[in-house]
């Protein structure tokens, strides 16, 4: 095992300070005492799991009630006096826990190492890894990035935020390759985490419920290429100013995407091409060829490209490439046509769950869309969908927590109803609709008020619109 430095966040020491360890080490001996994982979620089982496997002794914390079982589950309750006991030797928060968590700042004054499970499972695992942030569009770009290499023969796996956790991949067999989608969450806390390839989609505007600011959010963000080298890549999106800021500092190889500009190494979309020049070569792949259709899946099958064509540009592979445009039709709950019917189309777009993403979603349609949007705010700024919901809207049907907030920036604008959930914005949507008309829930806000993930939110809107019809 590689010698790692972990990192341990602290407040007191300008926020950030690396302590160098053997935490596999640590882990191996631990006798007189536990791991605390702290979250008990996707990634929290899992974590779980795998120390159950390495007969490492785990205790677990969770704001709600659940259930563990295990021969290596401690059922200790987790506080911070325990935390001052020197009983925690490592804690492991999840994800969706903020830093500032009491738990995790007892961790951090009592000089507990405080590991990301990204961060662990990496260095558990050999093979390249291509890791995707962004505010919108990684899994779609994860995951084609995942049939590209696939398709062309290797051996790959999607994971991380995508829903799988990165550590499951440790008791899988080896892979070549790595794909994974990395939340501003999960790259906080970045420690010697190294990706053979970086993406960096766009950062706008979400989470800011959790970071102060757009800067402090798109700083985690930055740390997807903290360990970069100048054997690494980093490709990223021309067209933003924050992520063309990041690369500007980086060590790392760039090449840049752009929907306005030829880019002398990277990649450039036309009105009928994607044209890639990089490393003195040219490529060029038709847009019509395409099975994704959308401005912003442009910008993410040439991030995609760029990435695939680092790795491999063989004619073989290239020949793959073209194929798995070809068939690639995109991820559930996202722009997902779910039916069309008397010449109303419908579309589950629940994963758009901040503003950016709904002003992405509303640029495919020119009129005539039934707006369904709401759920839990994250401190965002609705007005700044105003103009757009103004030329294209012409019913905005709100639900869930954020309603009346999102009614007080918007609604004033076109035919608005407020209602309090998904059953009722369907069943209003369906009195009211002609032909011609864009059903579309793109809500604008996280599920996190009526449903357990914007997965269940999309599949009941889905349940819903097609038993109605
Ligand atoms: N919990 C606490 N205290 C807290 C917060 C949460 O105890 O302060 C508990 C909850 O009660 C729950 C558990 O922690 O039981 C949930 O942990 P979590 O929120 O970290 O979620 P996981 O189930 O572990 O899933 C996480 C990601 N979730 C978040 O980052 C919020 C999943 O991304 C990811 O797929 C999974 O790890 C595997 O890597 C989801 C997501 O919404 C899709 N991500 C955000 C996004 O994409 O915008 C970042």
């Amino acid at each position: 095992m590689d010698h790692i430095i972990y990192f341990i966040p602290r407040r007191t020491d300008d926020f950030e300070t690396e302590i160098s360890m053997d935490l596999s080490k640590l882990l191996e001996s631990i006798d007189d005492g536990f791991v605390a994982i702290i979250g008990f979620g996707v990634t929290g089982k899992a974590l779980a799991e795998f120390f159950e496997n390495r007969k490492i002794p785990y205790a677990i914390y969770d704001q709600k009630e659940v259930a563990c079982q295990g021969t290596y589950y401690i059922n200790e309750k987790i506080t911070e006096e325990l935390l001052s006991s020197e009983k925690v030797k490592v804690l492991f928060p999840s994800p969706g826990v903020s830093l500032k968590n009491p738990l995790i700042q007892a961790a951090q004054t009592n000089d507990i190492p405080i590991v990301g499970e990204l961060e662990w499972a990496a260095s558990l695992l050999k093979g390249e890894f291509i890791a995707v942030t962004g505010t919108n569009g990684k899994s779609t770009t994860v995951r084609l990035i995942d049939c590209f290499l696939r398709d062309a023969g290797n051996s790959c796996v999607a994971k991380g935020n995508i829903g799988s956790p990165l550590i499951t991949a440790v008791s899988e067999p080896p892979l070549s390759y790595y794909v994974i989608e990395e939340s501003s969450y999960q790259l906080e806390l970045v420690g010697s985490l190294h990706h053979k390839i970086a993406i960096c989609l766009n950062v706008t505007d979400d989470h800011l419920d959790r970071y102060d600011g757009l800067h402090d959010y798109a700083r985690a963000k930055a740390n997807i290429i903290k360990n970069s080298t100048s054997s690494d890549y980093f490709i990223y999106n021309a067209d933003d100013p924050l992520v063309s800021e990041m690369a500007k500092s980086t060590q790392a190889k760039t090449l840049s995407f752009s929907l306005s500009k030829l880019q002398e190494e990277g990649a450039f979309a036309d009105n009928e091409k994607i044209i890639i020049q990089m490393d003195g070569k040219k490529y060029e792949f038709l847009q019509r060829d395409l099975a994704l259709k959308g401005l912003h899946n442009l910008e993410n099958v040439m991030a995609s490209l760029l990435a695939v064509l680092t790795l491999k540009n063989d004619e073989k592979s290239i020949a793959a490439y073209h194929g798995t445009l070809k068939s690639f039709v995109g991820l559930p709950h996202r722009m997902e046509k779910v039916l069309e019917k008397n010449g109303v189309t419908f579309y589950n777009d629940s994963k758009a769950t901040n503003i950016d993403a709904v002003v992405m979603a509303l640029a495919s349609f020119e009129e005539n869309v039934v707006l369904i949007a709401g759920g839990r705010d994250k401190d965002s700024n609705f007005s700044k969908l105003k103009g757009l919901v103004q030329g294209k809207v012409k019913h905005l049907i709100l639900f869930g927590e954020a309603r009346e907030k999102i009614n007080e920036a918007i609604g004033n604008v076109v035919k608005t109803t407020l209602v309090d959930s998904l059953d009722e914005a369907v069943n209003k949507v369906f009195s009211d609709i002609s032909d011609g008309d864009t059903v579309l829930l793109s809500p604008a806000c996280a599920s996190f008020d009526q449903y357990t993930n914007f997965e269940e939110r999309g599949k009941h809107f889905k349940e819903l619109v097609t038993n109605h019809v």
